[in-house]
């Protein structure tokens, strides 16, 4: 008796031991990559998300991911969808966006305002790791996250106090091409008395004011260093009152103790007080709730746009740029390291919309993004990160080509034009399909020379019609984002 109750004990033990053993092999097992896409807006976060989702899900069918190694040596077995890790952040809707670009006629999903996440569960088959002792079957949990490029404008506002913010903002505002814009705002804000007991009401009409100038520089002007970044999209601050501040030119002239000493409710004590609220309650609880915990970034960059609107648009972006890249400068000089350390190992930066332009300018494309980039790279130093650059198309709506132009071979593209009347299509056709050379892409900065001559014209093209929803949309290079972003972790 005693014999056997012996044995059942050992049994139970035995089979806790295994239970343990089984547990601590599947967390070393299960994989987790969090992965950040951001970029300025349009610069087609939702399409790079939605078909990365689209590749993985649908993967073996349609187009192959040639140079995704998990699928070119055949240990990529499945990708599904699964719920996301945090419920307060809205999901990522890939539903309505894969629905959009598969309708008829296809159209580009609808632009979002804020952050978003969706969570994937990529099944594979280890090939080379120790893992493929142990298991047939891995899973790399995979977490996106789409938040807009503007709110890393906004991380030199930390190191900034709000007289700094402000006078740096009306420099900004008054030269050009925001100056004629600005004039009326600046005109009511001079009659202004900084000193006198603030109206909510004043005081919120003219942030929407503020805000309204800032989309019209976006928009309008295409130019891409707005501050502050929540005020164009605001995600859920959608008319708090935290979002209601402007700069106050002219700070600089008043005495700095009567500064100092304004009244929390004077006008100028109340736009202060806001400023740095919003320092501490919207730009530093990003970094904190979000960016600390991403472990790989992608960086998008519409290149082709700016390069189209003109010298002040592209001039725009490269200070946007050497903006955005503070939140990457790791160096240890750089603000960001001394507020925040990140773990971030790997950052792609990607050309999107590589289909608007003919294959053999793909490389010019690379180039002028590194150029943006690393014109910064002096005071950049990314130490343990791995960066690189690629000329993407996340949803290729054209096909190239060549065609006879006076007796001579060119290189074309053909798609067709976005349908309807408020498309910032230059030429008028709409929905029709056409066959362009849109121009050459400077592989320099562009110099004033090429700002004369330019002849580069970026059409807006429609996704290409009869996509299906259950096989892969056509893409440029996606196979080459999932190999740097996430082959190492499927080995
Ligand atoms: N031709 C082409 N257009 C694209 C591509 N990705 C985005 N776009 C265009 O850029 C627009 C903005 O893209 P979206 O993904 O919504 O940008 P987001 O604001 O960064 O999320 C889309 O509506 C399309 O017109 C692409 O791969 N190819
Ligand atoms: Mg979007």
């Amino acid at each position: 008796m005693a014999l056997i109750s012996k044995s059942i004990l050992s049994k139970r033990g035995l089979d806790k031991l295994k239970h343990k053993a089984n547990e601590l092999l599947s967390r070393t097992i299960d994989q987790h990559v969090t992965l950040a896409v951001t970029g300025l807006s349009r610069s087609g976060k939702t399409a790079f998300i939605t078909s990365l989702v689209n590749q993985l899900i649908n993967e073996g069918n349609g187009i192959k991911l040639s140079f995704f190694d998990p699928v070119h040596n055949g240990g990529f077995i499945a990708a599904k969808r699964v719920p996301q890790k945090h419920y307060h952040v809205p999901r990522f809707d890939y539903d309505s966006a894969i629905s959009a670009l598969t309708s008829e006629p296809a159209t580009w999903p609808e632009p979002t305002h804020g952050i978003s996440e969706l969570r994937l569960a990529i099944r594979y088959q280890p090939k080379n790791s120790i893992l493929k002792y142990a298991t047939d079957m891995a899973t790399l949990t995979l977490d996106i996250t789409d938040y807009p490029g503007e709110w890393l404008l906004d991380l030199p506002m930390l190191k900034q106090t709000y007289q700094e913010w402000s006078q740096q903002t009306h420099a900004l505002m008054t030269s050009t091409p925001r100056a004629e814009h600005s004039k009326n705002f600046l005109i009511k804000l001079a009659q202004l008395d900084p000193f006198a007991c603030a109206s909510e009401e004043l005081l919120a009409e003219l942030a929407q004011e503020y805000t309204t100038l800032l989309h019209t520089f976006r928009h309008e002007l295409g130019l891409s260093v707005i501050q502050p970044g929540r005020f164009i999209l605001p995600g859920d601050l959608a008319g708090a009152p935290i979002l209601e501040f402007f700069p106050f030119p002219g700070l600089d002239s008043l005495d700095g103790n009567d500064y100092q000493n304004a009244p929390d409710n004077s006008f100028i004590g109340m736009l202060r007080s806001r400023y740095l609220e919003y320092k501490e309650q919207v730009v530093r609880k990003f970094y904190r709730e979000h960016f600390l915990r991403f472990d790989r970034q992608i960086v998008l960059a519409d290149c082709l746009k700016p390069l189209n609107k003109g010298n002040e648009s592209f001039a725009d972006l490269e200070l946007a740029m050497s903006m955005i890249l503070e939140s990457y400068h790791y160096g240890k000089s750089g603000i960001f390291s001394r507020l925040f350390s990140p773990k971030i190992d790997k950052l792609l930066f990607g050309a999107t919309k590589a289909d608007h332009v003919t294959p053999e300018q793909h490389a010019p494309m690379v180039a002028l993004l590194n150029q943006l980039i690393h014109q910064n790279k002096h005071h950049l130093n990314y130490e343990a990160v791995e960066v690189k650059t690629l000329a993407i198309a996340s949803v290729k709506a054209t096909n190239s080509g060549v065609s006879k132009h006076k007796g001579k071979d060119i290189p074309v593209i053909q798609g067709q034009t976005i349908g309807h009347s408020n498309s910032t299509e230059p030429s008028g056709i709409f929905g029709q399909k056409i066959t362009v050379f849109p121009g050459a892409v400077p592989s320099q900065l562009p110099n004033d020379d090429y700002w004369q001559s330019n002849n580069f014209n970026f059409i807006e093209f429609a996704p290409l019609s009869g996509l299906n929803k259950h096989q892969c949309l056509p893409h440029v290079r996606m196979d080459q984002v999932l190999q740097f972003l996430l082959a190492d972790k499927m080995i």
